[in-house]
């Protein structure tokens, strides 16, 4: 038996493990004690990584589809048709008639991120579509406005501060995102036992407001209000700190006359909070001697979700608490995504926003993708540029993009369609070709997103700990072969240039390149073979990972030095503020809307869509539930644990109901990623577990218009208990306009 020691791949905590190998096989998987970072903390889904490893339900070779049967058949058969099925279509139909969906695991895949781009540059189409804009994409754009970068994001520094507000994050269960924090729960414990303080903003009562000093009830898709009353209170009592940063002085004047008409008591009733605990909150945030605002999914997948994470980012820069030691901080990783995707860097070209819009709807595209909620209606409307060919690559968006089943029945309508993945599940079903790839301990693991949104810097390479099995592909190998073919049929210099590349490129693997990035990078050797530095090979001598220390001040170097200032007040955003008070206008004239609100949940025993087909994660009660209030339920008929019927303007869905006064009234939670019982899955394990997909009822036409991220938070439903036993839901979804 070998130990070996490797970080987690499946969110973003990024937990060191131990792993105990015999043979080609996990015996058992560990917290790693000596992780400089995560000290042993693991939670339940690490030792069911083994459980994917080896599924019986897990695809290992090629298949194909012929009507329902599906065969095995070979890597050069299956290459051959990809490229010939892609390339056909896009000479017939144009570049646009290709699409590209990509899902949340690339981002845990140093080799996918990088060949991702290949592949995407090598199709040329403005189809692409990515998770991001399910949720974190509403940060993305902020962050790009304001720090220049998608990349730069202000960090919490969770470990020093002494005032933590939360809004939209439930880091107890997450463990963190973007905020990576392995163990999150022991340093929120931290901040109160050294004398701290934790405030929760949430519609539920999560398990992080349970751990937390104060808790406040929100209306779902709000928070923009609440945070522009809380900046307005600031400056207007005068709590603002203007010398700490020259580009907070530049904008203050500006931001008092924008937000002049948020008062606490104006946007009380619509909020869901009082005038006095508004105004109490935003003194105890100014007076604290460290404090940071953190945000996350909640406030990204709402009707304002820029504004609010700009908002985010305003209170803590009026407060002295942007880049400094217990406030909001930027990582200074071994490899610099953020500084090296700034504006006017080396790759702040891929930065952009709004160069192209969708065809259908008209939406903005940011860093060269499209918003997802519009891929059903790309591939459904006929005309130059529908979308006629597909390829998913670890994504599952039947599940996770809004009006799933739309998207269920555009898939039917491809040309083509290829999917890269472990299983044969709701998306992958539908495709002419599943190609099977290598997973978790089979690659070799450098986090290279996840350590530039950490709090604290570390750095860690791992090696694989497992023998791939024969019949699957590394994604790096796979993009490159499809893409350097592809690229081939462009013109005759790139049919020579390309095969040869591809080639290169792949017999080097991604790991020649993190080579030079980390020698490259803020902590490397540079050019000199005798300075000190961090290099692969010194990461290879540390398989537990290397800490880097505590974060520090960044802004100056980056920034202020170079002439160069943060825009706090980005034009775009200072005029959707006009939007939002409309919008406290129409809430506070309707304060007593009868309807309900829906809301997600996440547990610490899912990920997403996909790790249900492990037993030892979904045995026990039924967690797919729907989450409400007694009081709301009372005056329904509605009885506790009863099967309840979910409608919102885009389906139904019958579910159990759990009545509990951890949410707040008006509002009903349902996690994301179940509803397992379709057709034509292979996934033995997950279809005999309850549950149906919340995406069955969110609503692709509910963006927030400046992002174009979809709004999950706030999805007007109505519940009954009138329910239609084995009720089908594909009868019952609406039509779409
Ligand atoms: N209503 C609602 N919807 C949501 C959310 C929500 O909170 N509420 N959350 C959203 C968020 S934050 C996210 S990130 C998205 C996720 O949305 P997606 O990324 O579309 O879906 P996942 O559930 O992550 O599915 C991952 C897929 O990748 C496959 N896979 C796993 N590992 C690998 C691998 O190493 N290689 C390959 N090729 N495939 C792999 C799995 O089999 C699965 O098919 O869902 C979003 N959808
Ligand atoms: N166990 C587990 N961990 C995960 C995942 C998982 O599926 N399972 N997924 C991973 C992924 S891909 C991501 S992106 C992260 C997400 O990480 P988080 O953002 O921490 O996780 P969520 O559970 O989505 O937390 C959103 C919180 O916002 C609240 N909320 C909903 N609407 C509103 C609103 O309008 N206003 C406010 N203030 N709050 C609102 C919800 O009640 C919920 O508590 O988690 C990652 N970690
Ligand atoms: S929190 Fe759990 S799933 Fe996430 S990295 Fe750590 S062990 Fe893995
Ligand atoms: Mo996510």
């Amino acid at each position: 038996m070998t130990i070996g020691y490797a970080t987690c791949p499946l969110c973003e905590a990024i937990c060191g493990i131990s792993v105990d190998v015999e043979g080609n096989k996990i015996v058992s998987i560990r917290g790693d004690d000596q992780d400089p970072f995560s000290k042993g903390y693991i939670c339940p889904k690490a030792a069911a990584l083994e459980d994917i490893h080896s599924d019986p339900d897990r695809i290992r070779t090629p298949l194909r589809r012929s009507g329902d049967r599906w065969h095995e058949i070979s890597w050069a058969e299956a290459i051959d048709d990809v490229v010939e099925k892609i390339a056909g279509v896009q000479k017939q139909y144009g570049r646009n008639a290709a699409a590209i969906y990509l899902g949340n695991p690339v981002a845990h895949n140093y080799g996918a991120i990088l060949s991702s781009f290949v592949l995407m540059d090598a199709l040329g189409t403005h189809n692409v579509f990515t998770s991001n804009s399910v949720d974190g994409l509403a940060r993305l754009v902020t962050s790009s406005m304001v720090f220049g970068s998608p990349l730069m994001i202000p960090i919490p520094d969770i470990d020093r501060t002494c005032f933590l507000l939360i809004l939209g994050a439930n880091p107890a269960v997450s463990n963190g995102s973007h905020m990576t924090a392995p163990g999150c729960k022991k340093r929120l414990a931290a901040i109160r036992e050294r004398g701290g303080k934790v405030i929760v903003i949430d519609p539920r009562r999560s398990e992080t407001a349970l751990i937390a000093d104060e808790h406040h009830f929100i209306r779902p898709g709000t928070d923009a209000m609440l945070l522009a009353a809380l900046v307005h209170t600031i400056i207007e009592e005068g709590l603002a700190v203007r010398e700490r940063l020259p580009a907070v002085a530049d904008v203050l004047s500006e931001l008092a006359s924008s937000l002049r008409t948020f008062s606490p008591e104006r946007v009380a009733t619509a909020v869901g909070m009082g005038a006095h605990a508004i105004r109490a909150l935003a003194r105890a945030f100014a007076a604290a001697p460290s404090a940071v605002c953190y945000g996350r999914m909640g406030i990204c997948v709402q009707e304002f979700g820029t504004l609010a994470t700009w908002l985010v980012d305003v209170l803590n820069a009026v407060t002295g608490n942007l880049d400094r030691t217990g406030g909001a901080m930027f990582p200074t990783p071994a490899i610099d995504i953020g500084g090296l995707t700034r504006k006017n860097k080396p790759f702040g070209g891929l930065v952009g926003f709004d160069r192209f819009r969708s065809r259908v709807r008209n939406l903005p595209e940011f860093n060269g993708e499209l918003p997802a909620s519009a891929l059903a209606e790309e591939i459904e409307t006929e005309g130059e540029g529908q979308v006629r060919a597909l390829i998913t690559q670890a994504g599952n968006p039947v599940l996770s993009l809004p009006n799933g089943r739309r998207l269920d029945r555009a898939l039917e309508k491809l040309d083509f369609m290829v999917s890269i993945d472990l299983y044969k599940n709701e998306t992958t079903r539908h495709a002419d070709l599943i190609l099977p790839t290598t997973f978790g301990l089979e690659h070799d693991h450098y986090p290279a997103v996840f350590h530039a949104l950490a709090v604290r810097n570390t750095a860690k390479y791992s090696p694989p700990l497992l023998m791939p099995p024969p019949g699957v592909s590394h994604e790096w190998d796979l993009a490159l072969e499809v893409a350097s073919r592809l690229w081939a049929k462009r013109n005759w210099a790139a049919r020579v240039i390309a095969p040869p590349l591809g080639r290169l490129a792949r017999w080097a693997g991604p790991r020649a390149f993190l080579r030079w990035a980390l020698r490259f990078g803020p902590r490397g050797k540079g050019w000199n073979p005798f300075a000190r530095g961090l290099t692969l090979g010194k990461l290879e001598e540390h398989p537990h990972g290397i800490d880097l220390g505590p974060l520090e001040p960044r802004l100056d170097a980056l920034f202020e030095a170079g002439g160069d200032r943060l825009h706090l007040a980005p034009p775009l955003l200072l005029k959707d503020l006009d939007r939002l008070s409309s919008r406290i206008h129409e809430l506070t004239g309707n304060a007593e809307d009868a309807g309900l609100l829906l809301i997600g949940r996440r547990d610490l025993r899912t990920n997403n869509s996909w790790m249900h087909n492990s037993h030892r994660l979904v045995k026990g009660p039924n967690r797919c539930t729907l989450l409400m209030h007694p009081e709301d339920a009372e005056h329904r008929g509605i009885e506790n644990g009863k099967r309840v019927c979910v409608t919102s303007r885009v389906g139904s869905v019958e579910v159990e109901v759990k009545l509990t006064d951890t949410m707040m009234r008006g509002v009903v939670s349902l996690p994301h990623g179940w509803g397992h019982d379709r057709e034509g899955t292979d996934l033995s394990v997950a279809q005999k577990t309850p549950g149906v997909s919340v995406n069955d009822l969110t609503d692709d036409m509910l963006i927030d218009k400046v992002s174009g991220c979809t709004n999950f938070s706030g999805v007007h439903v109505t519940v009954s208990s009138t329910v239609v036993n084995n009720i089908d839901v594909k009868e019952t979804s609406l039509e779409q306009s």
